[in-house]
């Protein structure tokens, strides 16, 4: 599949994705969104792909939120049905089913920002800078960001970043919980992608029903996420690689997980 401003690579088992406008930052404009959403939806089918990274062209930016140009010229239905597509695209990237590392090389700002809340896991490198600045424009976050950054951080905390504006350190960021780890600028690939070969040694499934598990669990009441819970345990305990895992064990050797 060919992109104008995405770069697709693959490491074994894991995909990378580059979003790759570094003139403008990484702005997503609607092209860019997308051409994510195609990708994604592209990933999710290929049973190849265990893990997938997302990051930003350059050294500067993973992505300066959404394109000003775009906004500057939005009309009030027009903005409604831009912030929905948006979050459209956040939802399937949240719910790909595989594991997504934000690889934040630069800037998520705005719209950059609640990209990487999507994603599973987040790591920053230690010259990031992350933020919700659309006050600063007369806007509000429009791809999720007044509900994923809560959750994440806490509502107090999330408050201040979103009325001030002002963007916070990697090492903030880390130290509230908006980030998994901070890592020096130099290594943040290297890092993204021996987590993600990690993870790709899992049993597919598996990692599924959890990301499914903790994201669906959070939006419904504590007994009903239990019992969710115990269905895709009951569900994971029909799997192939459930047998293979437990058995690795006890016959003290390595699994090989086939996604089955
Ligand atoms: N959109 C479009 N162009 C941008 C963006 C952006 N978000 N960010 C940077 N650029 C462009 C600049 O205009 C500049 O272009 P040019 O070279 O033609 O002048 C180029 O990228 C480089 O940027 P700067 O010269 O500004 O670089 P600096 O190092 O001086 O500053 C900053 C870097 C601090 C990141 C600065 O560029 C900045 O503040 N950018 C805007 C950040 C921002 O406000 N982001 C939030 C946007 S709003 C949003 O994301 C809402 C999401 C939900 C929308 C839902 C409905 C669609």
């Amino acid at each position: 599949m060919a992109f104008d401003n995405l770069l697709i690579e693959r490491d074994g088992a894991t995909a990378i994705v580059t979003i790759n406008r570094p003139k403008v930052l990484n702005a997503l404009n609607t092209q860019t969104l997308d051409e994510l959403r195609r990708a994604i939806l592209d990933l999710k089918q290929d049973e190849g792909v265990r893990v997938v990274i997302l990051t930003g062209a350059g050294e500067k930016s993973f992505v300066a939120g959404a394109d000003i140009n775009e906004l500057a010229v939005q009309t009030p239905t027009g903005g409604r049905e831009h912030a929905l597509a948006g979050q459209q695209v956040l939802d399937l990237i949240e719910n790909l089913g595989k594991p997504v590392i934000a690889a934040i090389n630069g800037y998520a700002l705005g719209g950059g920002c609640e990209l990487a809340m999507a994603c599973t896991l987040r790591i920053a490198a230690d010259t990031a800078r992350l933020g919700q600045p659309e006050i600063s424009l007369g806007l509000i976050p429009g791809y999720a960001g007044t509900q994923r950054l809560p959750r994440l951080v806490g509502a107090g905390k999330a408050m201040e970043m979103i009325l001030t504006g002002a963007p916070i350190t990697a090492d903030e960021a880390h130290r509230i919980g908006l980030v998994n780890r901070v890592v020096p600028a130099g290594d943040l690939m290297t890092d993204a992608r021996a987590l993600a070969a990690q993870l790709g040694k899992n049993a597919p499934i598996a990692m599924r029903y959890i990301i499914n598990a903790v994201s669906k669990g959070a939006e419904i009441p504590f007994a009903d996420a239990c019992q969710y819970e115990a269905t895709l345990f009951g569900l994971v305990a029909s799997t192939d690689d459930m047998r293979e895992g437990t058995a690795a064990f006890l016959d003290k050797r390595k699994p090989e997980f086939k996604g089955r």
